[in-house]
């Protein structure tokens, strides 16, 4: 169902996709309002109003124009950079996903305290078209998660757009991602690098638990 959502982000599960939604609206505000300047600018230029012997060859205005923007340019650029290094940030994490891309579905080993391995495959004839799996990767809530993100053939790309994560799988590499389950529910990616004909049915399906529950679904798991 298309709605106005589908225009945004969407709703953040990680403490990181909050903070990234918060830096895409701040960057959006600026961005609208340059455009509206300029635009103004532009219109009014091109239709001759609002333009005097004052604004040419004006040393005062073009300081002005210069210095602004370079300031601009540090208040978008600083929160950025503070977000990325953030992003990359290991937090002692509680456990360790391995996650290997196929053509074309994820496998997922849960090595560092169990021996749980599974493939996850797309679910056909599912209600949620295009992004269930017949075995979804369990992760305990309010747990920091780190996950390892490899491929045994081609390049994939392992994401959860609401965990705001998103990391190459590349064969060979060991790529490292980490994120922190704020609620418990069902959280979708789909893989995001072409990796031949079935690229768009190897979904990512996460089921964010209680971590008693997922403690019970590890001993349980044969
Ligand atoms: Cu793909």
């Amino acid at each position: 169902m298309a709605t106005w959502n589908a225009l945004n982000l969407q709703n953040a599960a990680s403490p990181l996709m909050e903070q990234l939604t918060f830096f895409h609206d701040h960057t959006m505000t600026i961005l609208i309002l340059i455009v509206s300047i300029v635009g103004y600018n532009l219109m009014s230029t091109c239709f001759n109003i609002n333009i005097d012997h004052h604004m040419l060859e004006s040393q005062p205005l073009e300081l002005f124009w210069t210095i602004v923007p370079s300031f601009v340019l540090i208040f978008i650029g600083l929160p950025s950079i503070r977000l990325l290094y953030l992003l990359d940030e290991t937090f002692k994490p509680a456990i360790t996903i391995k996650t290997i891309g196929h053509q074309w579905y994820w496998s997922y080993e849960y090595s560092d305290f169990t021996d749980i391995e599974f493939d996850a495959f797309m679910e056909k004839n599912n209600y949620l078209r295009l992004l269930d799996v017949d075995n979804r990767t369990i992760i305990p809530m309010n747990s920091q998660i780190r996950v390892l993100i490899t491929a045994a053939d081609v390049i994939h790309a392992w994401t959860v757009p609401s965990f705001g994560v998103k990391a190459d799988a590349v064969p060979g590499r060991l790529n490292q991602i980490n994120f922190f389950s704020t609620r418990p529910g069902l959280f979708f990616g789909q893989c995001s690098e072409i990796c031949g004909a079935n690229h768009s049915f190897m979904p990512i399906t996460i089921e964010s638990v209680n971590p008693k529950y997922f403690i019970n679904w590890v001993k349980n798991f044969n």
